[in-house]
């Protein structure tokens, strides 16, 4: 890093670049410490373009040799790439650059992990590998050969020869260098095929270290379901003649998109019921369904600039998202996306590092792959296909498909698509793309003789650099029961667009009850007004699963904030909804489970912030416990029928039907050990022959103070697998108590199988502890000195997973005077560390900004 102040970009400054590329050569000599890259470029200029300065990014590279049109040159370089005097014509540009992959811990650009050569471009890593235009609107064929003494040696596109010790690959689609990937390594092959609609062949690899061949299988089919589902729903077809998926273990984030080979995390790839959650084979077939889906909203039609990062990320999540209702349960889906989102987006969007779905200025672009880029963006297509329904919808997504195929857009291109099919002018609607920030939707209503009036009112508080907050386009689906529970209006779409707005309903026959926000319909917080009684009427009687759930998880929720402000007791209005809802076999078992699964610490902390309390982690945790063994009490009549409601007597399948079962079980088994001290838990553990219950047993057991043996028996029976060696470091820092839980994490940390060079490790052990809300805010400030230390150990090797991970610290103005002290020094002393990244640079002053 140089010592400079960290350059900040923005929006406002784009500007074409000054050349085009036709062609793209690249050859690779491997050597783990001396990579040869040769690069053969066919530029010519811009004609779109005004400056015409030649700028390539390299960072980190040697260079060997320049030449223009077979002339040698000496170009001008320095950190951050060279540039040179270029024909103002077609001219051939050639460099041979040296790098060092057997040293690249920061897994940006070609790495090793394991022995093997792979790559991480996006965003900025390709400058890594050679002199570039590194930017996504500059696209191009790639012809690339690699020389190299391993088995198996990969790249984008398809193959089109091949040797001893070398292979070449051809990619036919312009793609921009971000997109680009090299694998080379000791690999098995799990083959398999697809054939398209109009009858293309395709060669399906998902290649894995040896070791790894029997958690291929569930993978394969994710991927197969992937394909023929973005036929059948998007019509969107492969366009390659194989598609490879390798597996990493080092690997920043879940997995990359790159063209014909996409590169997965392991965590986000192998998969078997032995080794692998039904939670994790979910998330498994939703990145593998994310990646692939890509490969139109992406590769085919990509992002002019880093700022348009949602135009393929909000979009590619809504897809993923819409192909898990469809594989799975779609109300389940949808609870789970609304915790999700109030979970991370919500305490991101209402703190320092709050902005705009598309930001307008950054210092570091890995900084912003973040919740409201991917999820709050997600929610926005959401709205816009609700608002205009699901067949403009689909009109408008052929009308970018076809109108922008090969091109690298903006937001402005996806929203003149909806605009020319429907006609509706979607200037207001934009606000969601550059207004940063949780709208707060507030109601009030009134009766008179057959008319209920509902008016809705939004805010939206300031954000840093927004002040000022217009009123945004919000779609609220509604509904309204009458008073015997019927359903007197079916849901509707109420377009909410200015700050105070009223919606009448005539004709009805007596007061009715509300159900506001069907669906989740968008991303906001609500303050229903609602009484308690309003809220178990509508667990009993909404027709709408989101909001039945809601009105449980609402009652839940006004019951812990008075448990923790009142020193009120549980109540009898929760428990007793929640006992008719589990009660009814009629219902979802995923969805009785989901019923049970009480509103998390953070949640309660953010909730009591939102009304003006300073959250006390401890006092958060003790009201959770104590409403958990009252509801452990209160259904204990009932955890027989639950558990055995839940038995499966099918061979293991990770599907949402058994899935949704064994989570139910494994509420119940939660509540149960609550009453016996673990005995059933025990049993359920030696009885296990999947990890879902296995791990499950073992948290029950940990959870009330038990199970050393089987932790160590765990330990002993998985130590050779190191993703579920993962799992063993964070189930003890998740679940040790407030009290325990820095000396419990500070312990692991000496623990021979800290690898905290490998991201997921590091992740597994520190990012469990700045998770657990109560341990991590112990009041003697342990928890933040052992993750600041770690971080400032990581910053030099990893900055990306580093300076994700500081966002551990963006909630510390919520707390009392004396956490803000002891977190303000720990983010200080991260600041103050000489040489610090400039990813990481960053988050910690905007955190420390607020
Ligand atoms: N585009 C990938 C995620 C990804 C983003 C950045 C990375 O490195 C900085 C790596 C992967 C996706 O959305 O899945
Ligand atoms: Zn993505």
């Amino acid at each position: 890093m140089s010592d400079a102040a960290p350059t900040t970009i923005y929006l406002k400054d784009y500007t074409p670049f000054g050349y085009l590329i036709d062609s793209v050569h690249l050859t690779f000599d491997l050597a783990a410490h001396a990579t040869r890259v040769t690069s053969r470029i066919a530029f010519r200029p811009n004609p779109d373009a005004r400056d015409r300065k030649f700028f390539l990014h390299g960072e980190q590279l040697r260079l060997i040799r320049a030449a223009i049109d077979g002339a040698e040159i000496a170009p001008e370089v320095t950190d951050e790439g060279l540039t040179a005097n270029v024909p103002n014509a077609p001219f051939v540009w050639e460099t041979e650059v040296e790098i060092d992959p057997g040293n690249n811990t920061a897994l940006e650009g070609l790495y090793m992990s394991n022995g093997m050569y792979c790559t991480q471009c996006e965003a900025e890593g390709f400058r890594k590998i050679t002199f570039y235009p590194d930017r996504p609107d500059v696209m191009s064929t790639f012809t690339v050969r690699i020389n190299g003494d391993l088995p198996v040696l990969l790249s984008n596109g398809n193959p089109t020869a091949s040797g001893q010790g070398w292979a070449e690959w051809t990619d036919p689609w312009p793609k921009p260098a971000y997109l680009f990937a090299l694998v080379a390594g000791d690999l098995i092959a799990y083959p398999d095929q697809f054939t398209t609609k109009s009858g293309r062949g395709v060669e399906l690899n998902l290649w894995v270290r040896p070791g790894d061949e029997g958690k291929c299988a569930f993978g394969m089919e994710a991927l197969k379901k992937s394909m023929k589902w973005d036929e059948e729903v998007y019509g969107r077809e492969y366009d390659l003649d194989v598609f490879n998926i390798v597996a990493v273990d080092d690997f920043n984030m879940g997995a990359m998109e790159n063209k014909g080979l996409n590169i997965f995390n392991s965590s986000a790839v192998l998969a078997s019921p032995e080794t692998s959650t039904d939670a994790n084979f979910e998330r498994i077939e939703a990145i593998i369904a994310h990646e692939y889906f890509h490969n139109w909203t992406g590769n085919r039609i990509t992002c002019r600039d880093w700022f348009q990062l949602c135009l393929k990320e909000g979009l590619t999540v809504f897809r993923d998202a819409q192909f898990t209702s469809d594989m799975r349960s779609a109300p389940v889906k949808r609870i789970h996306d609304a915790i999700d989102l109030r979970a991370r987006q919500f305490p991101e969007d209402n703190g320092p590092l709050s902005h705009p779905v598309r930001p307008e200025s950054f210092q570091e672009i890995n900084n912003f792959y973040t919740s409201t880029v991917y999820e709050k963006g997600a929610e926005v297509i959401g709205m816009l296909k609700r608002l205009v329904g699901d067949e403009a919808y689909s009109k408008a997504l052929n009308l970018y498909f076809d109108r922008h195929d090969g091109q690298a857009c903006t937001i402005e291109d996806w929203l003149k698509v909806f605009e020319d099919t429907t006609g509706r002018d979607l200037t207001q609607f934009k606000r969601w793309y550059s207004q940063s920030g949780t709208p707060r939707i507030s109601v009030s209503e009134s009766w008179d003789s057959g008319t209920y009036t509902l008016t809705l009112s939004q805010e939206t508080h300031p954000t840093p650099g927004q002040t000022e907050k217009l009123p945004q386009v919000i779609p609220v689906a509604f509904g309204l029961l009458g008073p015997n529970g019927d359903e007197v209006r079916g849901t509707q779409v109420l377009e909410l667009t200015e700050a105070t707005q009223s919606f009448q309903f005539t004709g009805l026959a007596a007061k009715p009850n509300p159900s506001i926000l069907r669906d989740f319909s968008a991303p906001v917080i609500l303050d229903h007004g609602h009484s308690n009684a309003d809220r178990a009427f509508l667990l009993a009687h909404d027709t709408d699963p989101f909001n039945r759930w809601q009105a449980g998880r609402s009652l839940a929720e006004d019951n812990l904030f008075r448990m923790i402000t009142q020193d009120s007791a549980p109540d009898g209005q929760f428990l007793d909804g929640l006992l008719a809802v589990l009660r009814d076999g009629d219902l979802d078992p995923a969805y009785r489970a989901l019923m049970l699964q009480l509103p998390s610490q953070s949640e309660l902390a953010s909730t009591l912030y939102d009304s003006g309390h300073t959250p006390d982690p401890l006092a958060i945790w003790t009201a959770i416990e104590t409403l958990k063994q009252a509801t452990a009490q209160h259904v204990q009549d009932l955890l027989p029928r639950l558990h055995s409601e839940s038995l499966v007597d099918a061979p293991y399948q990770p599907d949402a039907e058994q899935s949704g079962k064994r989570a139910l079980g494994n509420a119940a088994l939660a509540l149960t050990t609550r009453l016996d001290s673990g005995t059933q838990a025990a049993a359920e553990y030696d009885r296990a022959n999947n990890m879902t219950q296995q791990l499950a047993s073992l948290a029950c057991l940990l959870r009330a103070g038990k199970g050393e043996t089987q932790l160590s028996s765990f330990y002993d029976q998985w130590q050779h697998d190191r993703l579920v060696l993962d799992k063993w470091f964070g189930l003890q820092i998740s679940l040790a108590s407030p009290d325990a839980t820095p000396a419990v994490a500070l312990g692991l940390t000496q623990h021979p199988e800290f690898n905290w060079k490998n991201p997921n490790r590091f992740r597994a052990l520190l990012g469990s502890l700045a998770t657990n809300h109560a341990g991590f805010h112990h009041a003697d400030g342990s928890g933040y000195q052992l993750l600041a230390d770690w971080l400032i150990r990581l910053d030099p090797v990893n900055p990306q997973t580093t300076a994700r991970m500081c966002t551990a610290f963006q909630t510390w103005k919520r707390y009392d005077d004396k956490r803000q002290a002891l977190m303000r020094a720990q983010l200080t002393r991260i600041s103050e560390t000489p040489n610090l990244s400039r990813d990481t640079t960053e988050m910690v002053s905007r955190i420390l900004d607020a």
